[in-house]
């Protein structure tokens, strides 16, 4: 008999079918429940959940449609230690991944399984990463018992009934979630239901999630980080595609020529407000346009270019540190339709976060449903706060956001957060040197003495997420630029790097839109530069300054390279490469090899000519 939602049959893909019985079987739900992904659905959970005290109502006046869900205040972030990745070989997972043997952790997973939904609802959730149809895109069915979840899934997916007919009788991604609680007869809920046993894990040679014990995030939306990256990077690595931690952005010059770019950063570096820029003044006529804030897909064309989509529907992002100042577009996206976790609530209901506008109110209850007052030395938002809210509310939405071919990609921008050292901005020699620069790529550990402070490296923004050996994947990233006729540009940037009195140098993010813009002159061959140790670099004259003072000066300190760092920096390195041994592409220690000899002797300051 066909799965359905009401009297409407949905499915009848088989192998659907019959993985949903035998998962219904192993964790013993009261019942089974299709979801159709209709705003009626949405709202008949969003009810339930407010009745089972999991959401609060804010006040509907300020934020319409919005609700403020606290989690348990031992469910609060990504947990890396208890997330695996658990192909045959060791080997493939690497040394950036946990391991476990695969039928070792199939069997404990279906220990931990075993009627762990009794008492609650089995939702089935179809969901579309990408748009539907669209040759980009994947499918994927995640299984759960949290009603968040289900709500969170179908803001951050095309999620319901019209993935149920793209399927058809195709391969979907299964993925089986839950909380880990299972209720006794007659035994009361609790409002954030958890388990203290976490278990994220990933059979990429079976190409199936299983998560267990938690309710949060990336934990527990498996399209996002579990399927988008880590299954689908391995996904990527056997078709020939990449799937990214990146932001894409549509750069529209006042000309209306489009150029879009995509850029990863390390955690902490204004990737959202990147994400969502308004360009300074002196950029009047030109735009920015959002076509995503986390993830990419990328796949070549017959044309030899790269073509990427946004394989979410919404943003689940970090609150604390939004504000009017640091990203409008998103505060303006949040005022309705919104789920906010783990965020403060004012005493008219209102929600509330470190770093908004304003001085903080003489009252709030904190994340944890304490009072909290401005002295009381706590912080009221969870530091991991997030919203959840479509793609819809976003301002800046590009118009091709949720085109099945993709936006062509014409840069890779890769970031970090560093206060020395490193240059504003500087373009690969060629695409091996790029991936050189993105693999070796990463944030300060702490703000310790000045140059002296270690980098954590984070290759390509993707160390936690990338489902396989990461040398593999570097030798993926070479094999498949090296394949395109036409392969984007790729470029290192750094808007963190201060003066001697620990100021930052640049001015803000908005003043990111000149780096941008240089950015697509050198894609269109049509901006100056100079060669330097690191790259290609622009010249005070070559980047756009009007509207705003940045002497000459000011741009020397922070594109000045000091040798002796810089070789400290290359020397670094090795830690990172030999941690992959004999797998690590030798092009890469060629390329740390090539900066060495680049940096050599000479002044003790390197300097760009003006
Ligand atoms: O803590 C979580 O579960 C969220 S992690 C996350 C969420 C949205 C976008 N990016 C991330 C990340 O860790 O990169
Ligand atoms: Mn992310």
């Amino acid at each position: 008999m066909p799965a359905q939602t009401g009297e409407t049959p949905i499915t009848r893909n088989q192998t659907l079918l019959t993985w949903v019985e035998e998962m219904a079987a192993l964790a013993k739900p009261d019942a089974i429940y299709w979801c159709d992904g209709s705003q009626e659905e949405y709202d008949r959970l969003c009810a339930e959940m407010v009745e089972a005290g999991t959401l609060m109502p804010l006040n509907q006046e300020k934020r319409p449609g919005c609700f403020l869900a606290r989690s348990d205040p031992a469910d609060v972030a990504r947990v890396e230690n208890r997330t695996f990745v658990c192909p045959a070989d060791q080997a493939d997972a690497g040394p950036n991944n946990n391991w476990a043997d695969p039928t070792e952790m199939k069997a404990t997973l279906r220990g931990l399984f075993d009627g762990a939904m009794q008492g609650r609802t089995m939702y089935v959730i179809p969901f579309s990463m990408g748009p539907l149809g669209s040759r980009i895109a994947h499918i994927g069915v995640q299984l759960t018992d949290s009603p968040y979840v289900v709500a969170s899934m179908r803001t951050m997916t095309r999620m319901g009934r019209k993935a149920l007919e793209t399927l058809g009788d195709g391969d979907f991604v299964p993925c089986m979630h839950s909380l880990g609680a299972p209720l006794a007869l007659g035994q009361a809920d609790v409002p954030w239901p958890c388990n203290e046993q976490k278990y994220i894990v990933h059979f990429p040679e079976e190409r199936a999630i299983w998560s267990f014990g938690s309710g949060y995030g990336g934990n527990a939306l498996l399209g996002k980080k579990c399927f988008a990256l880590r299954i689908a990077s391995v996904m990527g690595r056997d078709e020939g595609w990449l799937a990214e931690h990146m932001l894409i952005l549509g750069l529209e010059a006042p000309s209306g020529e489009k150029t879009y770019v995509a850029a990863a950063f390390p955690s902490a570096c204004g990737k959202t407000n990147l994400a969502m820029l308004i360009p300074p003044a002196g950029y009047e006529g030109w735009k920015v346009h959002t076509v995503g804030d986390d993830i990419a897909w990328i796949k070549p064309g017959a044309d030899g270019r790269l073509y990427a989509i946004n394989p979410e529907a919404g943003y689940f992002g970090v609150v604390p540190g939004t504000s009017t100042k640091t990203n409008p577009n998103a505060m303006k996206m949040l005022e309705r339709d919104t789920i906010f976790t783990n965020v403060a609530l004012t005493d008219d209901g209102d929600v509330w976060w470190e770093g908004i506008d304003g001085d903080p109110p003489a009252h709030l209850i904190d994340w944890q449903g304490k009072d909290w007052t401005p002295e009381c030395g706590r912080k009221a938002a969870h530091p991991n706060a997030r919203f959840t809210c479509s793609t819809s509310r976003c301002p800046s939405i590009d118009p091709a956001w949720d085109d099945p071919d993709g936006v062509p990609i014409d840069a890779f921008i890769f970031g970090g957060r560093l206060s020395h050292t490193f240059p504003l901005v500087y373009e690969s020699r060629d695409w091996a040197h790029g991936v050189y620069l993105a693999a070796t790529m990463g944030s300060e550990a702490t703000a310790a003495a000045a140059d002296q402070a270690a980098i954590r490296r984070v290759p390509m923004a993707m160390l936690p997420f990338c489902g396989y050996n990461m040398a593999d994947y570097w030798q993926h990233w070479l094999t498949l630029g090296g394949d395109l006729g036409n392969p984007p540009k790729i470029f290192r940037v750094n808007w963190f790097r201060k003066d001697d009195q620990g100021r930052f140098i640049w001015p803000g993010f908005g003043e990111n839109m000149r780096v941008l813009e240089w950015i697509v002159d050198r894609v269109r061959g049509r901006a100056d530069a100079a060669s330097g140790p690191f790259g290609v670099m622009p010249r005070h004259g070559d980047l756009n300054w009007r509207g705003l003072d940045f002497s000459e000066a000011a741009f020397n300190e922070i594109m000045d390279i000091d040798r002796e760092a810089a070789l400290r920096e290359t020397e670094s390195q090795t830690e990172l490469f030999e941690s992959f041994k004999d797998k690590l592409p030798a092009a890469l220690e060629d390329e740390r090899q090539a900066l060495a000899a680049r940096l050599g002797d000479g002044e003790k300051i390197w300097r760009i000519a003006s």
